[in-house]
């Protein structure tokens, strides 16, 4: 890998021109100047897992944008004590607690020219992991319904388990990389499954034989990912480096790498990318500069495309005799910066916020511009929004990362139409078309143990579940057919409660290892409005 040598370079020669610091107890991990000494430590104990670049090989890469929520003190204690049910070792009979302080220094110092990842990288990753199956089942190796099965994600021990949806039972419980961040993607049949973890590593999986089939690693620091609706395409969104990556759905070959930039050429993280069925298209949602970008996923990128009012790019002239190209970006351009995107049923708009504290701003996908704007109170948390009718309007609803309030707007007139009080500020948000409820939790502040349970008719909340008092709740799915709702103690000696979605009996709990999302194969693939895409 030509890159990672010359990044080594560049990085003995940032540490060769800075000034050693003095050593003592009292020194602070924050990052700073880092001296010959400790890039030995590096060599000798991290390269061989981390890269002598620091940018992964089996660990993940070790560089500040990796770790922009971590504390450096937690880091050092990583370091010390190792991270349970990882690779990662405790190093503490081997480092004092100053020479971890020095490497969790190193950690946190940029890389003097941003790392890179090539489409070589890319095809160079892909790899069938060691318990994968041969060939995809030829048909499913359990009885249970396959689009009633829920993929649960539990972070505590790096698992999907794969339930049984109608007996709540665990069908298997597969081994992941580590931090798997993000909803499960199914294609459009629930056939098959794809994840992605915080460093770029895809795995695409058969429901049918529950087993792994493929992985690739698109990124060092990646968001998330999103699959076309005839399922041939995932696009990919990373933040380092900043690009988009397409891969063919199946092989998960690379079929290109785009670099992200905006219109004046300065480069921008993405922050998500979504898949917009309708437009048979991708929309991406960029972090540092004021545009969308759609991408249509077609091969023909020069017909128009199904569902489209105008084709933009005929209308604009913009075709011409410019030779086919697979995903052509067409950036609209926005009045700020906007991440986190609600798309309503047609995606015909999308709701955007902003944050740079002027709430919500809606974007007319087909003309390409902002139509609108909302007041939006703190932080709209709008992946999280659901919506269903309530008096002949079409209303949405987003939780709320700051503020302990849940927004109710019309998407018609997008005028708030009411305003639900919280225990404290919440990240999800979930319903079904059957329920009359929608459960909401307060992932922050000192009643993170609670949920509400709002009735999507009156707005009001009609009770508080505390399934487990001092502990983490968050975080519910429903069945296929609307009747149970599933709901994590996110905890590491956490569990998943099933409850009856009319009477809000609670029927089970199964013991997992702080499960976070989890994600019903058909509610997923029919796109149901209580449920995030
Ligand atoms: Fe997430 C989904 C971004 C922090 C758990 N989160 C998503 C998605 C995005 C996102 C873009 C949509 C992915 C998809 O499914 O395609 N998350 C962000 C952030 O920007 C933020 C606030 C900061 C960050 O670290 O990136 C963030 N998220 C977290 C967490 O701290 C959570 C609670 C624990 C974790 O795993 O790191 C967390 N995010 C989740 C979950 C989903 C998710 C469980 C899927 C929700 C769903 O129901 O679809």
């Amino acid at each position: 890998m030509p890159h990672v040598v010359a990044l080594v370079g560049l990085l003995l020669s940032a540490a060769g021109t800075t000034a050693p610091r003095q050593a003592s107890a009292a020194a602070s991990a924050t990052p700073g100047p880092v001296d010959h000494a400790t890039l030995t430590l590096y060599r000798t104990h991290c390269a061989a897992c981390h890269g002598e670049g620091r940018l992964g090989v089996t660990g993940p890469a070790l560089i500040p944008e990796q770790f922009e929520r971590a504390k450096p003190a937690q880091l050092v204690t990583s370091i010390l004590d190792g991270r349970p049910a990882t690779q990662m070792a405790a190093f503490k009979d081997r480092l004092s607690r100053q020479q971890a302080e020095a490497l969790v220094r190193l950690i946190l110092t940029p890389l003097p020219v941003a790392p890179s990842f090539t489409i070589d990288d890319v095809k160079k990753s892909r790899a069938v992991p060691p318990d994968a199956a041969a060939a995809p089942a030829p048909k499913p190796v359990f009885a249970a319904d396959p689009l009633n099965l829920f993929f649960v994600v539990e972070l505590g021990d790096h698992h999907v388990t794969v339930l049984d949806g109608d007996k709540l039972e665990p069908l298997v419980r597969q081994k992941t990389r580590a931090a798997l961040h993000g909803g499960i993607k199914y294609s459009p049949d629930g056939r098959f499954a794809w994840w992605v973890t915080r460093d770029g590593w895809i795995t695409r999986y058969d429901v049918w034989g529950l087993k792994p089939l493929l992985e690739v690693r698109v990124g060092i620091n990646t968001r998330n990912i999103a699959v076309s609706s005839d399922g041939k395409v995932i696009m990919a969104a990373n933040a380092l480096p900043r690009t988009l990556v397409a891969l063919d759905a199946a092989t998960l070959e690379p079929l290109k790498v785009i670099d992200v930039a905006g219109k004046d050429g300065t480069p921008s993280r993405v922050s998500a990318v979504y898949a917009a069925p309708p437009r048979s298209s991708f929309v991406a949602a960029l972090k540092d500069v004021p545009e969308i970008w759609e991408l249509p996923w077609g091969e023909d990128e020069r017909a128009p495309v199904e569902g489209l009012v105008h084709d933009y790019r005929r209308d604009s002239g913009e075709l011409g005799d410019a030779p086919r190209e697979r995903f052509p970006v067409r950036r609209i351009g926005v009045d700020a910066v906007l991440d986190d995107f609600f798309f309503d049923a047609k995606y015909d708009n999308l709701l955007g916020a902003s944050r740079s504290s002027d709430g919500g701003h809606v974007v007319n996908l087909v003309v390409g511009r902002t139509v609108a704007k909302v007041p939006l109170a703190g932080m709209p948390h709008l992946g999280a929004g659901i919506a269903w009718d309530r008096n002949g309007a079409r209303v949405m609803a987003t939780p709320n990362l700051k503020e302990g309030v849940i927004s109710v707007l019309d998407t018609a007139t997008w005028t708030e139409v009411g305003r639900i009080k919280t225990l404290g500020p919440g990240f999800f948000l979930r319903s079904h078309e059957r329920s009359r409820y929608a459960f909401a939790d307060v992932f922050f502040g000192p009643d993170k143990d609670k949920v509400h349970v709002i009735d999507k008719a009156t707005l009001e909340i009609v009770a508080t579940l505390q399934p487990a008092p001092g502990k983490t709740a968050a975080h519910t799915e429903f069945t296929k057919d609307g009747s149970k709702v599933l709901l994590s103690i996110w905890e590491d000696d956490g569990a998943l409660v099933v409850y009856d979605a009319a009477t809000l009996k609670e029927l089970k709990r199964l013991p997992m290892k702080k499960p976070s999302g989890k994600y019903n194969v058909f509610n997923k693939i029919k796109f149901s409005e209580g449920t995030s895409h």
